[in-house]
C-alpha cells in the first residue's frame, strides 16, 4: 500500500450513554470468562471458529505484517500426538525444570502433568508467530512487534470465542516447536500457544480466583 492509496474511515461516534451503557455490557461480558480446563467432547461449529479467527485476524500489528498462522486441530490422531508430546514436556517441567517458586504460584490453579483436554476439546488452535513473511517477489522481510501484535491477536481470539459461547483455555507447553513438526510448520514459525476451545464438562468447576480491582491495576495523571 503507497500512502496515497487511502480510504474514508467507517467510524460511527455513538451517543455519550450509549457507549456507556456498551462498556459496561462487555466488561460484565468478558468478566465471566475463566480458563476452563474440564472440557467436553461434543463438537462446537466449525463457523463459530472461523468467524473468531477472522475476528483475530483484524488485529492491529507492526506495519500490518499480520505475523500469525492459526492452526486449528480437530483430527484425533493429530491430537493425541499433541498430546503425547505436550504431556512428556510439562513431565519435565513439573518432575525437574519448574523453581519451587514457580510450583507454588500454580497451585491455585490445580495444574499438573496431564493434558486430556488436548484430546476432548473439539478443538486445538494452534497460534504460530512469524518472525518474517514474503513479499509478491518471495523474498523474506523482516516482521515487526510481532510478540505484540500475536499477542493482540490471541486477546482478540478469546474474546470473540467468549462472545460466542465458547470455553478456551490457553496452553503453553514449553518448550513447544514439538508443534512445527507435528503440524508441518516452517521452522521461522514460533509456536506461540495453543488456544483449546470447545464446552465445558457438564459440571466443571474452576479455581475460586480473583482479579485486581480498578484502581490496583491503574493510575490517573
Ligand atoms: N505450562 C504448564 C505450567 C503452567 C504455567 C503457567 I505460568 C500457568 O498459568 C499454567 C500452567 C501447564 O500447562 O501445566
Amino acid at each position: 500500500m503507497h500512502e496515497s492509496d487511502r480510504e474514508p474511515l467507517a467510524f460511527e461516534e455513538k451517543p455519550r450513554e450509549e457507549m456507556i451503557g456498551r462498556s459496561e455490557r462487555f466488561y460484565r461480558t468478558m468478566r465471566r470468562r475463566r480458563t476452563v480446563r474440564d472440557f467436553s467432547d461434543r463438537a462446537v461449529p466449525r463457523e463459530v471458529i472461523d468467524n473468531a479467527l477472522r475476528a483475530a485476524g483484524t488485529a492491529p500489528s507492526g506495519a500490518n505484517m499480520q505475523p500469525w498462522h492459526f492452526v486449528v486441530v480437530s483430527d484425533p490422531g493429530i491430537k493425541r500426538e499433541i498430546r503425547i508430546a505436550a504431556e512428556a514436556e510439562e513431565r519435565e517441567f513439573y518432575g525437574r525444570r519448574a523453581s519451587a517458586e514457580w510450583l507454588r504460584a500454580l497451585e491455585p490453579l490445580g495444574t499438573d502433568e496431564n493434558k486430556p483436554f488436548l484430546e476432548t476439546a473439539p478443538y486445538l488452535i494452534v497460534v504460530f508467530l512469524q518472525k518474517f513473511s514474503r513479499n509478491q517477489a518471495g523474498e523474506r522481510l523482516k516482521n515487526y512487534y510481532t510478540s505484540e501484535s500475536v499477542g493482540i491477536a490471541c486477546g482478540m481470539l478469546l474474546a470473540a470465542l467468549h462472545l460466542a459461547g465458547v470455553a478456551t483455555l490457553t496452553h503453553t507447553p514449553s518448550p513447544m516447536r514439538f508443534l512445527n513438526r507435528i503440524l508441518d510448520r516452517p521452522g521461522d514459525e514460533r509456536p506461540f500457544m495453543i488456544v483449546v476451545a470447545g464446552y465445558p464438562e457438564a459440571g466443571a468447576s474452576v479455581p475460586a480466583i480473583t482479579k485486581k480491582p480498578l484502581r490496583e491495576i491503574t493510575s490517573y495523571r
